[in-house]
């Protein structure tokens, strides 16, 4: 697996190694990665919804065109999968989640984690803390134009700061958790923290 990588994404620019956590090799494609298939969508704006629950005072559900109205941001920033590759300045546009969090009732004191959950039952599961960061956004748009359904039309979460398996794809729900639940990868093997800088590929 990782000679077969290395061939394909050794591209790594020169001064532009202290990017690239250990590991990893840069790639300039956009590979698609996921179990099962992709989801089409019909008619999103009548049928697709996002919805938040849990350790929250109240229970949302956002229509296509309330979640799109939301005000946006736009990010560079780098991104890597656990099969070794990374992709240096993608460009996302999305609503950061902690914007989104200003937007819905208040949460339960309690709540330290967030169950990211996607059509297709995948899961993720991700600190609160890291869902906070600058960089955590519930993204629409790659590099100026709306989210192909490889990856993640019409809606994904990206968490630039672990590990790419934890950027759900296809996102329709959130769940506020007090203790920690594993998602799908997490569930089959995976590191439970992700951070590719300590290189933390498996659970422990
Ligand atoms: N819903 C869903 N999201 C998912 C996955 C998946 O299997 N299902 N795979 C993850 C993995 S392992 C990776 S590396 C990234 C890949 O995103 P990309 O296909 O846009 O590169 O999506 C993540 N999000
Ligand atoms: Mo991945």
């Amino acid at each position: 697996m990782l000679e077969q990588f290395k061939k394909r994404y050794d591209r790594t620019p020169s001064g532009m190694e202290h990017r690239v956590p250990p590991g990893q090799y840069v790639t300039e494609k956009f590979p698609v990665l996921h179990y099962g298939d992709v989801p089409t969508y019909q008619d999103v704006e009548n049928s697709w919804d996002l919805k938040v629950w849990g350790a929250i005072e109240q229970p949302v559900r956002l229509s296509f065109a309330e979640f799109r109205a939301l005000p946006t941001v736009e990010i560079v920033t780098d991104i890597h999968c656990v099969t070794r590759w990374s992709k240096l300045d993608t460009r996302w546009e999305g609503v950061r989640f902690r914007d989104f969090l200003a937007h819905m009732p208040p949460l339960a004191s309690t709540t330290r984690f967030v169950l990211a959950h996607a059509d297709r039952d995948f899961t993720a599961n991700l600190p609160l803390e890291a869902m906070l960061a600058d960089d955590t956004l519930l993204a629409y748009i790659y590099d100026g134009k709306e989210l192909t359904p490889d990856h993640g039309y019409p809606l994904r979460l990206l968490v630039p700061q672990k590990y790419f398996w934890k950027s759900a794809k296809w996102l329709r729900g959130l769940e506020f958790l007090d203790e920690d639940q594993f998602g799908f990868w997490e569930r089959h093997g995976y590191s439970n923290n992700a951070d590719p800088w300590k290189e933390e590929r498996y659970g422990e």
